[in-house]
């Protein structure tokens, strides 16, 4: 196909485009441009070589090899908002052996906008502090209130998942807590399957879960409390469910309350507030940080007592 750019204007635009990715080009002594080098130029369009069957191998290898190691582990935390997320940075932290399981596709919960689909979070000191170990920029705001901070939501969820993936979690998304593994009057595992699973229409659902095995399981999955209600169904707890919204109250009533719920079962964050009948609290969030600070200090003495 013949160009509708005149041979002059053609050189000219390729000559701009050299020199803007390779800056290989020099004023000749006649004040003419011309090409020094084009190696760079070559460089950067070349990909090392690999078919299909190398990328799907490279997935499938990684992610199962992952997943093997993991069908035994330290803590399984169950939900990936602020309150787990924090929870597996600090275990994993520790060396140890945990994995994150998050039904969705992503993970950060409600830790990606604040209030109202406006994503500004707020945390109340002392909880800045975990702001400040994640390097997530935040301001004061006090003429609103002395000792209140504000950061943008992006930022901060985005540096907890990195958080946790650094530390060394297994991060499985995807994956929908179904069952407690449930031996000696103890919760020893988590049943799980693919979340897609669930969405399946009635007559191709019946896809049986899989089990892993633990010696501690974090319920991290906010107000609906999944785990800690799979032992409800059954009578073997007894949850309050939460109350209206008490901002004050709440974020120390939720850290306090932060427990082994049940032998083998630690609920954190919004998840202890249903289980203890505590108050919301809104689109602030240094309660549910701290709660998975200690979430992961109950989790770890459990493990270790084992
Ligand atoms: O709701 P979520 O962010 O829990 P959280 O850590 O924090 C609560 C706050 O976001 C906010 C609040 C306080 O400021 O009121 O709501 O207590 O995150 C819970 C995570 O659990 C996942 C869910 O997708 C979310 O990422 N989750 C829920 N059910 C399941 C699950 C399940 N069955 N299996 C796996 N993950």
């Amino acid at each position: 196909m013949s160009s509708i750019l005149t041979p002059a204007f053609e050189i000219r635009c390729k000559v701009n485009v050299w020199f803007f990715f390779t800056n290989l080009i020099e004023l000749s002594p006649s004040g003419n441009l011309q090409i020094i080098s084009i190696k760079m130029g070559e460089d950067m369009n070349q990909f090392a070589q690999a078919t299909e069957k190398d990328i799907t191998r490279s997935i499938v290898e990684e992610f199962l090899g992952d997943f093997l190691n993991h069908i035994e582990s330290d803590v399984i935390i169950v939900g990936g908002g602020p309150s787990g997320l924090v929870a597996a940075r600090d275990l994993a932290s520790k060396g140890l052996k945990t994995v994150v399981l998050e039904s969705n596709n992503y993970f950060g919960g409600g830790f990606w906008l604040g209030g109202y689909l406006m994503n500004k979070v707020t945390v109340r000191a002392p909880a800045q502090r975990i702001f400040d170990q994640l390097g997530v920029p935040y301001k004061e705001v006090p003429a609103i209130k002395e000792g209140l901070y504000v950061a943008d939501a992006p930022s901060a969820c985005s540096k907890l998942i990195s958080a946790a993936c650094d530390a060394g979690a297994f991060m499985l998304n995807m994956n929908k807590f179904d069952d407690v593994v449930l031996r000696d009057g103890r919760v020893c595992g988590a049943v799980t399957n693919w979340t897609p699973v669930s969405a399946l229409p009635r007559a191709i659902t019946c896809v049986d879960p899989v089990a892993i095995e633990t010696k501690c399981v974090i319920d991290a999955t906010g107000h609906d409390a999944v785990v800690a209600n799979s032992l409800a169904n059954r009578g073997l707890v007894d949850l309050k469910g939460f109350l209206g919204m008490d901002v004050d109250n709440s974020e120390d009533a939720v850290v306090d309350n932060t427990s082994e719920l049940f032998p083998g079962l630690v609920v954190t964050g919004m998840a202890a507030a249903t289980c203890f009948g505590l108050s919301r609290m809104g689109p602030t969030f240094g309660g549910m940080l701290e709660s998975g600070v200690k979430a992961a200090k109950i989790a770890e003495e459990i493990v270790r007592s084992q």
